[in-house]
């Protein structure tokens, strides 16, 4: 089955494309030639999700899904939570957020958090939805420097690392990423097998 991921984010297409097998081929939107960058004006991971994948499908009528993930820090109160990307302001980069999220955090005594994926899968022109969640904490300095965005700042439960210092397969071990998308491929298995 062919489906079109609807992102512009190369690290979430290359840790989805280890997770599949053969039966599956997903195409990120640059390979798709779809030059498109889409906003992400809601206050929820769902709706966000959800936005992706319909303009991607009004755009091209083929199956597609996409994804919206966020960091829910518990001391900032879910913080950055759906605006992880924009913590730091509208165009900020990674390291920024991360700074902001570093002061922001102090040194305050808890610093769980876990990040939450939601996918929103377009198949046969109906809308499905996967959630998948880590937790972990917020370490206070830079850690690795594989991976993206909060990575070199995020320890998953079970691990004593932070994502940036694990190749994919380790991190797909713990990652929320990797649970919503098994999710989404028992469905698709279920129901669409080819
Ligand atoms: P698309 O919308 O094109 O898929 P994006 O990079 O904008 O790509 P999101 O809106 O889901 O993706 O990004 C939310 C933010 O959370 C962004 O700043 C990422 O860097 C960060 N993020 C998402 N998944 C992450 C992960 O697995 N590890 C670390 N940070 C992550």
């Amino acid at each position: 089955m062919d489906i079109i991921f609807a992102t512009n984010n190369a690290n979430k297409i290359l840790e989805i494309k280890k997770v599949l097998n053969a039966q599956y081929h997903i195409t990120g939107l640059q390979e798709a030639g779809i030059s498109i960058d889409i906003p992400e004006p809601h206050d929820t991971l769902q709706e966000n999700a959800r936005e992706k994948a319909i303009t991607i499908f009004n755009l091209t009528g083929k199956n597609c899904f996409s994804e919206d993930t966020g960091l829910l820090v518990d001391e900032l109160y879910g913080a950055p939570g759906v605006k992880s990307a924009r913590y730091a302001g509208e165009h900020a980069n990674s390291e920024q957020n991360i700074d902001k999220l570093l002061k922001a955090l102090g040194d305050a005594e808890n610093r769980k958090a876990h990040f939450k994926t939601i996918i929103c899968l377009i198949v046969d022109g109906k809308e499905y939805y996967f959630e998948g969640i880590c937790n972990g904490k917020i370490i206070a300095e830079l850690r690795g420097t594989d991976g993206f965005g909060y990575d070199p700042v995020f320890v998953p439960d079970g691990s004593n690392k932070t994502f940036a210092e694990m190749d994919i397969e380790e991190k797909n071990k713990y990652s929320h990423r990797k649970k919503a998308v098994e999710k989404m491929i028992q469905f698709l298995n279920s129901t669409h097998a080819c």
